[in-house]
């Protein structure tokens, strides 16, 4: 009998949600548990297009809008056998933001729909579970200053949690939304449970493709 595949899960949320601390100690909740765990995450800067988009988040480079769009969307294709053949093995992908950030980013710009924005990740992999850290813009703003990157300022966050929530609305996908107002190991508990309440599901049935 072939063996059992991973499951594909994905924490989303605004910046500074807490979505980065959360996925290690989910990996690491995962591995205590038995089950083979990896973490992964979006945009990969370690590939020769993920070098292109650090460099322009960082604001080394200006990039054309709908063109630093796709590169975020080929970042996610060119990993995409890498992600299949782990999940295959049996490995759990902890996820550090997927094609939801993608859409979120961009449409928070002017002229973008979400459907021109999420056409280039449609057929991705589609996870077995997306939980989206919630933190309203303000409480995220008592976390302290932003950083200096490209898109970290408090008005394009409130603009990119609307588009969130406008994407939860869509059921073809399985979406939790989590408290991220809780203290760390709060909400910890509430991830690490839906987490393994969606393993069940993801064993017995093949792997989905993305807003198909
Ligand atoms: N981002 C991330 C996008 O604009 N589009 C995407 O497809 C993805 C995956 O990049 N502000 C944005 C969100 C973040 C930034 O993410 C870098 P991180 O998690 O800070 O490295």
């Amino acid at each position: 009998m072939a063996s059992k595949r991973g499951a594909l899960i994905v924490l989303e949320g605004v910046d500074r949600a807490g979505k980065t601390t959360q996925c290690n100690k989910l990996v690491q909740a995962l591995i205590e548990r038995g089950r083979p765990a990896e973490l992964m995450r979006f945009p990969d800067r370690s590939t020769t297009i993920g070098q292109l988009i650090s460099a322009y988040l960082e604001k080394k480079s200006d990039l054309e809008d709908h063109t630093v769009h796709l590169l975020f969307s080929a970042n996610r294709w060119e990993l995409v056998p890498v992600m299949k053949k782990k999940l295959e093995q049996g490995i759990t992908l902890v996820v550090d933001r997927y094609a939801f950030s993608g859409v979120a980013f961009t449409s928070a710009k002017p002229g973008f729909s979400l459907d021109w924005c999420m056409k280039p990740d449609e057929g991705l992999p589609k996870p077995d579970l997306v939980m989206f850290l919630q933190l309203n813009p303000a409480e995220a703003a008592l976390r302290g200053q932003f950083g200096t990157e490209r898109y970290e300022t408090s008005a394009f966050q409130k603009a990119v949690h609307e588009r969130f929530q406008q994407l939860m609305k869509d059921s073809s996908v399985n979406w939790k939304v989590i408290d991220a107002s809780q203290n760390i190991e709060g909400v910890h508990n509430d991830i690490t449970t839906h987490s393994l309440n969606v393993f069940n599901e993801a064993q017995n049935t093949p792997l989905g493709e993305l807003w198909r």
